[in-house]
């Protein structure tokens, strides 16, 4: 786990994030898709987005970012006691949405990538470090949920 002086930290740098959700969100959404273009496959929502210009336009794709963003941190806030958050999102991700552990890596990633550009004065190694921890966390405990649903990830 962390500790909390790391939970600190991953709390203070998101309370950054939180000053633009949308903004965040929809940035992380387009690195996502361009860094790895396989994981757009699995929105059927997003399928007519083709170039960076439309995915840039999009307000579908913004308000997912908000989503995304919103459940992230209420997951964060609850320093690792995350099991009735996490629950059902792992059950929708393993069963419905089918999303490989893999890509939760990637997206991990991405997150990382996004807030390093738009708060890199905020962002040391260590709260850096701390942030990846509590992301990996996020991930572990997604992976292990997954198997309870039969997904193997
Ligand atoms: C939908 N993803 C959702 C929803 C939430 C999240 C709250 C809506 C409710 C639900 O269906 O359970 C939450 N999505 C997250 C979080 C992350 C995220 C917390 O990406 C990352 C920290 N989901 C993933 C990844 C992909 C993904 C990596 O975690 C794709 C590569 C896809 N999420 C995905 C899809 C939907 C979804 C396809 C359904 C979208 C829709 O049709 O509305």
């Amino acid at each position: 786990g962390l500790s909390d002086q790391e939970w600190q930290k991953v709390l203070t740098i998101w309370g950054k994030v939180e000053s633009d959700l949308p903004g965040h969100g929809h940035a992380v959404l387009m690195r996502l898709f361009q860094d790895h273009p396989e994981t757009m496959d699995r929105f059927e929502k997003f399928k007519d987005l083709k170039t960076p210009d439309q995915m840039k336009g999009s307000e579908a794709l913004k308000k997912h970012g908000v989503t995304v963003l919103t459940q992230l941190g209420k997951i964060l806030k609850q320093k690792g006691n995350h099991e009735s958050e996490l629950k059902p999102l792992a059950q929708t991700h393993a069963t419905q949405h089918k999303i490989p552990v893999k890509y939760l890596e990637f997206i991990s990633e991405v997150i990382i990538k996004v807030i390093a550009e738009k708060h890199s004065a905020d962002f040391g190694a260590d709260s850096q470090a701390a942030m990846k921890k509590a992301l990996e966390l996020f991930r572990n405990d997604m992976a292990s949920k997954y198997k309870e649903f039969g997904f193997q990830g």
